[in-house]
């Protein structure tokens, strides 16, 4: 078949990629070693066969320890460039990355390095790869409020360098509700607003998600099919979902490809699209995502193709003019 083919050639908009979950191990050993920063593992191999995940928190605690390399600016820019190489291969025109300070201030890192850092990488992917890149800065959820504010606090300097706000990190006991006021705070300022929701958290979570913190877009939200008013809503109101395939087989939300719910999603009407989530965690970037879940389900075919790549430009944070360009 001439999917494959078409699918990796074709223009297309990754909504939903935490820049730290694109270091690869071979980056992380080199910055630890740049940096002088000890890592639990002797080497590449062994840091990749740790690499078996059982859930989402089993996940985050190695993501975590790898980020634990990243110190200074020129590290950000590495680690965001490298992305954007793998990108253009991909044929990405356009990246909202996500980005996660908390996880930098915890060990001493200023939130303006982090920001200058991949800020830079994002200028130079626009002049010498042609890809619009944005960010999109996310709250740790399994932080408190307070945290999150002073993390907003902290990045305000840096007000004009993302575009929007997100909540990542352990999702089940900690519902969109927590972050309310923060999130307000945030529409008030002009900024994007998305969650994560309904990856293993429950339905209830995407509705309070849209409700309470009035996000623009779902991170994930497959968890959405168990209640068939949230479907319908979704549908109705064209609430984009940023679905991650490899990243639900790796952290078991579905056995494997062949039983993702992605039929399902674009059968009820939803604007679903796919992305990498953490691509160097996951095992794949963002054409293998595509390739291998239209491989391993007969259901998609070339209407779903356009149909999700298509929804990859509607759902996008670019101005009207561009994203009618795009479409
Ligand atoms: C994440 Cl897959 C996933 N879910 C929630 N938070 C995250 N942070 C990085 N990857
Ligand atoms: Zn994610």
């Amino acid at each position: 078949s001439k999917l494959p083919d078409l699918l990796r050639k074709a223009p297309k908009a990754e909504l939903h990629i935490h820049i730290e979950g694109s270091l690869e191990p071979e980056l992380i050993f080199k910055l630890a070693q740049r940096n002088g920063v000890a890592l639990a593992y002797p080497n590449v191999e062994a840091l990749r066969a740790a690499y078996a995940f059982t859930d989402l928190q089993s996940f985050l605690d190695i993501y975590y320890a790898g980020a634990s390399v990243l110190l200074k600016e020129e590290d950000f820019f590495d680690m965001a460039w490298a992305y954007f190489e793998r990108a253009a291969a991909d044929n990405i025109v356009r990246a909202e990355l996500f980005f996660d300070p908390q996880t930098h201030t915890a060990r001493g890192v200023d939130t303006g390095i982090v920001i200058r850092g991949l800020h830079r990488a994002c200028q130079r992917a626009q002049s010498e790869l042609r890809i619009s890149a944005d960010l999109i800065l996310c709250f740790l959820r399994h932080l408190s409020e307070e945290e999150a504010f002073a993390t907003l606090e902290a990045a305000l300097p840096y007000r004009e360098l993302f575009i929007g706000v997100g909540l990542d990190s352990s999702e089940q006991g900690h519902p969109p509700e927590k972050f309310e006021r923060v999130f307000a705070k945030c529409a008030e300022l002009g900024l994007h607003l998305v969650a994560h929701a309904g990856e293993e958290g429950p339905p209830d979570y995407v509705r309070s998600a849209l409700d309470v913190l009035k996000v623009e877009r779902i991170d994930h939200g497959v968890r959405s099919l168990e209640d068939p008013a949230l479907v319908a809503r979704l549908a109705r109101e064209r609430i984009p979902l940023t679905v991650c395939p490899l990243s639900n087989i790796k952290l078991c939300v579905f056995p494997d490809l062949s039983h993702h719910n992605l039929p399902k999603l674009l059968d009820a009407g939803l604007c679903a699209m796919l992305n990498s989530d953490d691509p160097a965690y996951f095992g794949g970037y963002l054409n293998d995502n595509l390739v291998q879940t239209f491989e391993a389900l007969p259901q998609l075919g070339a209407r779903q193709a356009y149909q999700v790549l298509r929804n990859s430009f509607e759902a996008s944070f670019v101005p009207a003019e561009r994203k009618q360009a795009w479409i």
